[in-house]
């Protein structure tokens, strides 16, 4: 794949299958992207080099999955300045809404915009909204994307006034 342009990071091996379906929109758009497995508790200190490097190493948004805490997204945040998305990963405990409300409140200062609970989907094309203010040709593709998903409701419309 060529230059990522889009670094998904979770928290854990664990988030993987949520994750997952950020790479899928991405691929399906065409974006290059990598993938990580980074732990602000657990890997500390990679965590905040990958964060660090990432803007030097041309990656141009960031989504960060992670359970039970804003942790995460939070520290990513805090040390570059690109734009960090928060997927709130669904937990045993609380079903997620311990990670919703944590990312969703990060204090004033340092902003992560979240999707919902599992939303990795969301944050991909929220990642590709914010590539496309400046690429034309990928603003053009989720245009038709919006178009397909339109005549996908049309289309079951019709087989019910049918
Ligand atoms: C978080 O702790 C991860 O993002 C994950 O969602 C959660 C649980 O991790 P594991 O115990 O499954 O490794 O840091």
């Amino acid at each position: 794949m060529s230059q990522p342009l889009v670094g998904i990071v979770m928290g854990s091996a664990s988030d993987l299958p949520i994750m997952q379906a950020a790479a899928e929109v991405l691929r399906e758009f065409g974006v290059p992207y990598e993938m990580r497995i980074l732990s602000a508790h657990r890997t500390p200190e990679a965590t905040l080099r990958y964060a660090r490097e990432a803007v030097g190493r041309g990656l141009e948004v960031l989504i960060a999955g992670a359970g039970g805490a804003a942790h995460l997204p939070g520290v990513l945040a805090s040390v570059t300045p690109l734009p960090v998305i928060g997927v709130p990963i669904g937990t045993k405990s609380l079903g997620g809404v311990d990670s919703l409300y944590s990312i969703v409140q990060m204090p004033r200062g340092i902003p992560v915009a979240t999707v919902a609970i599992d939303g990795a989907a969301n944050a991909a094309l929220l990642a590709i909204q914010i590539l496309a203010v400046r690429d034309r040709e990928l603003r053009e593709k989720l245009m038709a994307y919006r178009e397909r998903l339109a005549q996908e409701v049309e289309a079951k419309d019709q087989e019910l006034k049918d």
